[in-house]
């Protein structure tokens, strides 16, 4: 419970900058005494589409509401409310953002992204949640093998968190790597391994390749790894992170999005067009530069976040 309401005050904090647009910009659409017309209509169009939602998603909330205010059931403003919060909820399928640890051996999570994405910061959120919150033993693949750097990064996160990692030398094969932090997690028991990769652009065919040897000698060394392939993106990128995502998808089956940098952008509707475009489920947001800034992504605690909290209605 105490962790729980801690993040779930940080998500809020986080999106702070998101609520102020909401609140200053949306918000001002809600409140009581204002009357829905077609000028109001408008008006919430314009005020939603500039949250990053995406256009087609705004034109199914404006319709919902239309919808309502044409048969009578509502007229002020206020009452469109309950039905954008449930509106958007739905944009949101029941889907599995849970992760799941095998019985016995190894669980292999993959990382994947373009440079600066926020890739070895998150796999340090991630290392930090599973020792922390979930008790596992966590063990950390420098398959980032491009800079030097990279497994300086790497290595320093893991041992403030106290994580075992598995380095080659800069320029080494990174899939040599995969390999050999692949047979030292199961010589010591591990429960996670947590493999971080170069960054790379789509059009590196070369690099998306590698990717994929990096994937299949998971695959071959530990039986039904890797469980998670994860992309990570920044939420600051907007569309150019969707476009991304659909290559990364074809070299390894991305099944998991970490979403970073949510607390960078005052746009966190963009959580709706990643999940509309893509179908893949957000299981975590990245809130910050440290360990701890993780949260699970749950979109009812999203969508709370983003229009504060409701007060009761007295009915
Ligand atoms: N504000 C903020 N910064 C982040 C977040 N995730 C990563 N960063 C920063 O983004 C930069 C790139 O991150 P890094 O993990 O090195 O990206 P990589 O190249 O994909 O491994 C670093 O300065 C990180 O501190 C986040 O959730 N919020
Ligand atoms: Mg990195």
């Amino acid at each position: 419970m105490g962790f729980f309401s801690k993040s779930f005050d940080k998500l809020k904090g986080a999106l702070k900058k998101t609520a102020d647009v909401l609140n200053t910009d949306v918000r001002t659409l809600f409140v009581p005494g204002r009357q829905i017309d077609d000028a109001w209509l408008d008006e919430f169009e314009s005020k939603f589409i500039r949250g990053d939602i995406g256009v087609k998603r705004v034109e199914e909330l404006k319709g919902a509401i239309r919808e309502q205010w044409r048969l009578g059931k509502i007229r002020n403003a206020n009452e469109a409310e309950e039905i954008v919060r449930k509106k958007l909820l739905s944009f949101f399928p029941a889907e599995d953002r849970e992760l799941h640890f095998v019985p016995s051996g190894p669980t292999v999570i993959l990382v994947a992204g373009i440079n600066g994405a926020g890739k070895t910061t998150s796999i340090s959120k991630l290392a930090w949640l599973l020792k922390n919150e979930y008790q596992k033993k966590v063990m950390v693949c420098a398959s980032d093998t491009f800079r030097a750097a990279a497994v300086d990064q790497l290595t320093i996160w893991a041992e403030r968190i106290g994580v075992e990692i598995v380095k080659h030398k800069m320029g080494s094969d990174p899939a040599a790597v995969a390999y050999d932090a692949c047979e030292a997690a199961k010589a010591r028991n591990i429960d996670v391994l947590i493999v971080d990769t170069a960054g790379r652009l789509h059009t590196q065919d070369h690099l998306m390749r590698e990717l994929t040897k990096i994937r299949d000698v998971v695959a071959k060394r530990i039986e039904g790894a890797p469980q998670v392939s994860m992309l990570v993106l920044d939420a600051t990128s907007g569309q150019n992170a969707i476009a991304q995502a659909q290559h990364f998808t074809k070299a390894i089956n991305i099944n998991g999005i970490f979403l970073a940098k949510l607390d960078g952008t005052a746009k966190g509707g963009v959580v709706v067009a990643i999940r509309d475009q893509l179908g893949i489920p957000i299981k975590f947001m990245g809130l910050g530069e440290t360990p701890q800034d993780i949260e699970t992504f749950d979109p009812e605690r999203f969508i709370t976040a983003l229009f504060g909290e409701k007060e009761p209605t007295a009915k």
